[in-house]
């Protein structure tokens, strides 16, 4: 059965996405995202409580070898469900939740079967094959921080949205309309917030930031994990074409934040599977400090 002490393939992700709605059919409704190379759903779940909340999309696993990012999604959706605590019980009822575990499915199948490292799509090149997904959005693309070289972990595509991932994905996104957009990525622990392209400032640089520094310290208090708070040229490197700052500069979604989850590289990408629940339960403390100022804010 589908659990958090260790980590699962997309089927089984997928599964538990169904079983979620067949348990709570009143709350949670599948959504699929968009569509992979391969042909498979970008499956995640609409879950809500009333109408007329705010809408999060939540983006997940968009690199296929971050294993802890989907399992991290499912065990929120988890909480969000089943947790009596007040705190989750406010953002569970108040938000409707977009929640996409697994944005990159080929790759993420890949990484459990074929190479456990893969990071990119599937989407077959001439020498290698896989687009990084996280450098094909459709903002500032290939401007700095990315590759023309199709074997490169960083390349950034024939062209703005060329693969079928992201293409899908932004429309979704653009129909939602969110007001709150999460990505969630490993590893490096780092909580950041819009620009990659360069020493720009969204415009509400000061007000992320200053919800960042906050989140970052909720975030401690559990187990004293330690997160670095700051714009993604700031905190890690200059990146261009990445879905936040596409969600920013071309949607102008309000609330955008990007996680870098457990750990710091002793383990990096092969965080080990007990560490999903406390990885999980500190990064909640995170979100639910975000969302109590958010919702102060509308
Ligand atoms: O390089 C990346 O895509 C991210 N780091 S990772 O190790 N998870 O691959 C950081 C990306 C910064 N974010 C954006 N440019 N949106
Ligand atoms: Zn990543």
């Amino acid at each position: 059965a589908y659990g958090w002490t260790d980590y699962y393939d997309l089927n089984e992700t997928y599964g538990y996405l169904q079983s979620l709605v067949e348990e709570h059919p009143q709350h949670v409704a599948l959504y699929v995202g968009g569509r992979s190379y391969e042909g498979r759903e970008i499956l995640g779940v609409k879950l809500s409580y009333k109408e007329g909340n705010p809408k999060i999309f939540v983006e997940s696993g968009i690199h296929a070898r971050e294993w802890i990012c989907p399992a991290l999604s499912t065990w929120i959706l988890n909480q969000l469900l089943t947790s009596t605590d007040s705190d989750v019980r406010f953002i569970a009822e108040n938000f409707d939740w977009y929640v996409f575990p697994s944005t990159n499915p080929d790759g993420y199948q890949y990484s459990h079967t074929t190479d456990r490292m893969w990071r990119k799509t599937r989407t077959p090149g001439t020498s290698c094959d896989g687009v990084d997904p996280n450098r094909n959005w459709d903002d500032h693309w290939n401007e700095g921080g990315a590759s023309s070289n199709e074997c490169s972990e960083i390349y950034a595509g024939t062209g703005p949205f060329s693969t079928v991932e992201t293409a899908s994905l932004a429309d979704t996104i653009t129909e939602l309309n969110p007001t709150v957009y999460f990505s969630f990525h490993s590893y490096s622990q780092l909580l950041m917030v819009p620009f990659g392209h360069r020493y720009e400032m969204a415009n509400n640089y000061y007000k992320l930031l200053e919800i960042g520094n906050i989140a970052a310290v909720s975030l401690s208090k559990r187990f004293g994990t330690q997160y670095v708070v700051g714009s993604i040229i700031e905190a890690i490197y200059e990146a261009t074409g990445g879905s936040m700052d596409w969600a920013k500069s071309k949607l102008n979604v309000t609330y955008t934040f990007e996680w870098e989850l457990r750990d710091k590289g002793n383990y990096g990408f092969l965080l080990p599977a007990d560490q999903i629940v406390p990885t999980s339960e500190e990064t909640l403390d995170s979100i639910i400090t975000i969302l109590r100022r958010v919702s102060l804010a509308l």
